[in-house]
This record gives structure tokens, C-alpha cells and sequence, in this order.
């Protein structure tokens, strides 16, 4: 097949509110934090957003610096594994958060893949620990009753913690029951299937592997195609009033 990013196309689509970043498009750089690593960072503040969102993987292996002060993290394996300071070993579809100010790194041997996320932490009281868990072990909840569209919450329901990171699970043909418009933004990556993505006044067809920022206010609504289930996993500042 003709490699059409070779002659200038993607499906990669920049906007002032929101964002489709798709594979051919990354750019694969090397940061001093995350030594023996190529990270593609797809979301960050230059573009508006309130959190960064990287894929990391890993031609070697990396020790990765503790995110900056003030920043909290949260991995996701996609491949291979990450070891946590603790001695937790992350699997694929295991993740951690790891709290802004504890210092803890993590290690990933060559041929590790992850998707990292980083923002500035909002504290209401103490700050929550460190946590990680597998996908696997989280109870599944039918969104708003439709058994077609399953929400897996991997950090608990505390008000300690300013940010959710959700799996959404659609069957085929399940879609989110309206158009969302709220003041909380999202970082997404699609992990299987594909479907249709509404975005503000754009659609745009989806597929395993592309990421999503939507900004604040953002039009959004997704339905999924195909034979097999669609998921994603997706951020969303939380527990916080806007003011
Ligand atoms: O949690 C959410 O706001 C989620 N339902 N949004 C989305 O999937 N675009
Ligand atoms: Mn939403």
C-alpha cells in the first residue's frame, strides 16, 4: 500500500480546541528524564491543555526521572513492563498514579511501551498515595444503564484526587447516549476497535492507537463500529469546581 504520510497526508488534526493525533504523524524524541527511552509527547499545555500526554517506548532500557514538583503522574503499560519504585512490576494494562512530590521513578526494560500522563496537581486535604492496579481486577459499570457501554474506574472515587482515569467499553453500535459538552477536558488513546468521533463540528473516523485531546466545553460524542468491542482510556480533571 502507498504510504500516503509520505506524501503529506495524516489524519492528524490540530484545532484551537481539540485534537486528533494519530500514529503516522508522532514525532519520536529522546528527553534527558527518560534516558534510553523515544517519547512522542501528543498532549501538552502549548496546545491549551491543562495536562501532557505521552507515549513512551523503549529501544533500551530507562530509568525515568521522578515528574517535576507540583506534577502528578499516571502509566499505563502498553507493552512489556514497568517496574515501580516499590517493586510493583506493571504487566500490560496494569497502571500506576504516582502522586505529585514522592519522588518515585520507574524503571522500563527495552521494549517497554507506556502511555504517560502529567499535571499539576489540584490538593484538597492530604494528598492521596501512590497506587497501581491491573485493568483486569476493576469492576465494570454500565454507563447511565446502557449494558452496552461499560466504564472501568481505575482510581477510587475519592475527593482527594483531582483527575479519573477511566477503560470505556463499547459493544459494536453502542455510542455515548449524547452530545457531552462539560468544563473538564480529556486525554484519550483508543486501545481496541474504532469508530466515529465527534468533536466540536468535526468527525472523525478512529482506530486503535490514535489519541484525542478535547479541550474544555468541547462538543463530544463517539459511537463504535466494527465486529469487535472499541475502548479507550480517558482523563478527565475531576472533583474540582472550575473556579
Ligand atoms: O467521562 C466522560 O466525560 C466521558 N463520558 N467522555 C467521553 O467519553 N468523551
Ligand atoms: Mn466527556
Amino acid at each position: 500500500m502507498t504510504d500516503l504520510a509520505a506524501f503529506g497526508a495524516t489524519r492528524s488534526d490540530i484545532k484551537a480546541r481539540h485534537a486528533l493525533l494519530t500514529p503516522e504523524s508522532h514525532e519520536w524524541i529522546t528527553q534527558p528524564d527518560w534516558p534510553g527511552a523515544e517519547m512522542a509527547w501528543l498532549i501538552s499545555p502549548d496546545l491549551g491543555a491543562g495536562l501532557a500526554m505521552g507515549l513512551v517506548r523503549c529501544p533500551d532500557a530507562c530509568d525515568a526521572a521522578p515528574a517535576s514538583d507540583g506534577i502528578a503522574r499516571f502509566v499505563f503499560c502498553l507493552e512489556g513492563a514497568l517496574h515501580l519504585t516499590d517493586g510493583t512490576v506493571l504487566e500490560p494494562e496494569g497502571f500506576a498514579f504516582q502522586p505529585a512530590g514522592t519522588g518515585s521513578g520507574l524503571h522500563l526494560p527495552a521494549g517497554a511501551r507506556a502511555v504517560v500522563f502529567e499535571w499539576r496537581f489540584m490538593a484538597r486535604g492530604s494528598l492521596p498515595d501512590a497506587l497501581s492496579g491491573r485493568v483486569q481486577d476493576i469492576a465494570g459499570r454500565a454507563l447511565r444503564g446502557d449494558d452496552r457501554l461499560i466504564v472501568q474506574k481505575m482510581l477510587p472515587e475519592d475527593v482527594r484526587f483531582d483527575f479519573e482515569f477511566n477503560i470505556m467499553s463499547f459493544d459494536p453500535g453502542a455510542s455515548l447516549a449524547y452530545v457531552e459538552t462539560h468544563f473538564m477536558e480529556h486525554g484519550l488513546l483508543m486501545l481496541d476497535g474504532g469508530g466515529v468521533y465527534r468533536l466540536d463540528r468535526d468527525w472523525y473516523p478512529v482506530t486503535a492507537g490514535d489519541a484525542i485531546w478535547m479541550g474544555p466545553h468541547v462538543p463530544q460524542w463517539f459511537g463504535a463500529l466494527g465486529r469487535g468491542p472499541s475502548r479507550y482510556l480517558i482523563c478527565k480533571n475531576y472533583n474540582r469546581s472550575p473556579m
